[in-house]
């Protein structure tokens, strides 16, 4: 199958939620020796962006966006082990978690992709994970990042708490706070004394590095 088509009909499959061909197309784009970067995207990415427009036009439901981002998993799944091939680790250690009431987890999974691409070891703690969880592994993993994930203006809140709690407890001086996810901005950022805001899984590697000087 030619490389164009691949992707064409990755996208395609993800867009239609139809995990087990996003996942097949996925695995027949690395045999073909696709760049596992391309296959993310032009391939996966545009499928659950144009999810998300589809979406905000209300053509897709709750139940559609749930079989595309089951796809976009799926697909991810199988690319994510090859985009670590870099020097696993050598970047730094980050802990990444989509914060308290929130459970959107696709922007994070894309996240981890890149930081790990981008020789990050990446620990993630999953979705509404709460300050004390957040609290608890920064102690024990003492991570030169934590990444927050937020989707939600309902939920944006919860990480200037977050950012309190780390300061509360002396643990902020040696730590750098990313933040991510649809309603967050630089100057949300700054408002509330994190670090740096990602604008997308690039832009997220790329001032991973610049705050770390690596
Ligand atoms: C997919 C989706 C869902 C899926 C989530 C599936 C999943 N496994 O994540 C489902 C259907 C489950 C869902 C549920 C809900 N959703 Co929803 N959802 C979306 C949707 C359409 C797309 C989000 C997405 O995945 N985008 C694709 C990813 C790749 O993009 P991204 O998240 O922006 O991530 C990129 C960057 O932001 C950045 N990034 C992301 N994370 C991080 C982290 C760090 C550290 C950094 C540096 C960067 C970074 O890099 C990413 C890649 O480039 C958005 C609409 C939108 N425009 O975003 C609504 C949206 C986020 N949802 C919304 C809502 C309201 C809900 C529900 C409350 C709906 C309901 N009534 O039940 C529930 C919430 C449940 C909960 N408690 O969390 C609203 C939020 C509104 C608000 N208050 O702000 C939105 C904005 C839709 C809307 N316009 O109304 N949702």
């Amino acid at each position: 199958m030619a490389q164009n088509k691949i992707l064409v009909d990755l996208k395609k499959s993800v867009l239609e939620g139809d995990d087990d061909i996003a996942q097949e197309l996925a695995q027949k784009a690395l045999e073909q020796g696709i760049e596992p970067m391309l296959i993310v995207n032009q391939g996966i990415i545009p499928g659950i962006q144009e999810a998300g427009e589809l979406w905000k036009q209300n053509e897709y439901f709750h139940t559609d966006i749930i079989l595309c981002a089951e796809a976009f998993r799926l697909a991810m799944e199988v690319i994510e082990p090859r985009l670590e091939a870099g020097d696993r680790g050598s970047s730094g250690k980050v802990v990444i978690g989509t914060v308290a009431g929130d459970m959107h987890n696709l922007g994070k999974i894309m996240v981890n992709a890149t930081l790990r691409g981008g020789a990050f070891e990446v620990i993630d703690l999953g979705e509404d994970v709460s300050q004390d969880t957040f609290i608890e592994k920064i102690k024990e993993i003492n991570p030169d990042i934590l990444g927050l994930g937020c989707y939600m203006t309902t939920t944006m809140l919860e990480m200037r708490e977050i950012i309190k709690r780390l300061e509360k407890e002396g643990l902020r001086n040696n730590l750098k706070v990313m933040i991510g996810g649809v309603p967050c901005t630089q100057e949300f950022a700054e408002e509330i004394n994190a670090d740096v805001w990602g604008k997308d899984a690039f832009d997220a590697v790329e001032k991973a590095k610049k705050i770390l000087g690596v």
